[in-house]
């Protein structure tokens, strides 16, 4: 069904519930579509003006659709309290721990999107609104503090280990973005002022899904789903889901550049 849905391939562990959701939501919907729509060609056959050509005053005098809409009521607080708040509380609210997963920060600005690793020390180094310098310091990262000596940054760029849960932090320096990852199903709004955490396991490697798709340029893409400014329509980043072995080879290295840096200034 996910097929002639035309959804985007799919490369998250949690994905495949959420397009069985969106496929469900679908076949209810034609129900209620074939349902209502004979409904109403029943009623425009059934009252038609020559069987009844004057408007009955009273309308009718049963209790039966009351009835049903109560009925209605009760089976969508069942919905509701049964099914949608528990799932909410296992997906969304219940994070992943710490110690199991890759927690990074996400930051939108107009109009790009920061990433901070916190290295191997696992704590994120402090960052201060007096140091940012949009060229060479978007996120105003401290690097005098111990806890930022490990840290990396890239702008537009998110690497991420495959089968591993990662936490997204998602926090925005100006307006209201949105992280959208159409392949993971995560689409969760940047809202300034706040820290807003989400969690997803990357399943499909970038380069697994170019052969997959047949498309050796293949990138999963970070896109800004919310209209934040003039350049929304490029604020684009790019996600590449390596193997682990990879994402440790990439983000040590990285560790190194960015000591040597320091070393120079
Ligand atoms: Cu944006």
């Amino acid at each position: 069904m996910t097929d002639w849905l035309g959804l985007p391939a799919l490369a998250s562990a949690h994905g495949g519930q959420i397009d069985s959701l969106i496929g469900w939501t679908h076949v209810f919907m034609l129900i209620l579509f074939v349902g209502w729509g004979g409904f109403f060609a029943y009623c425009v056959v059934r009252f038609r003006r020559s069987r009844h050509p004057v408007a009955s005053y009273t309308g009718t005098t049963s209790h039966t659709s009351s009835y049903l809409e109560i009925g209605v009521a009760v089976v969508e607080a069942i919905l509701l309290v049964g099914f949608s708040i528990p799932l909410w509380a296992a997906r969304v609210d219940r994070m992943p721990p710490e110690s199991e997963s890759l927690v990074v920060q996400v930051t939108g600005e107009q109009f790009a999107w920061n990433v901070h690793y916190a290295g191997p020390d696992g704590r994120f180094g402090r960052t201060d609104i007096k140091l940012l310098d949009l060229q060479a310091n978007p996120l105003g990262l401290d690097r005098s503090d111990p806890a930022a000596k490990d840290d990396v940054t890239t702008v537009n760029q998110l690497n991420l280990p495959v089968n591993r849960p990662i936490i997204v932090r998602l926090r925005s320096k100006d307006v209201i973005h949105s992280f959208n990852v159409p392949e993971f199903r995560v689409k969760q709004d940047a809202i300034p002022g706040l820290t807003i955490p989400i969690w997803f396991v990357p399943n499909v490697t970038t380069a697994e899904m170019r052969t997959r798709t047949e498309n050796p340029e293949f990138q999963y893409e970070i896109a800004c789903a919310q209209l934040c400014g003039l350049g929304h329509y490029r604020m684009r980043g790019f996600v590449t889901v390596l193997s682990a072995e990879d994402f440790q080879t990439w983000i040590d290295e990285r560790i190194q550049e960015e000591a040597e840096l320091d070393i120079f200034q």
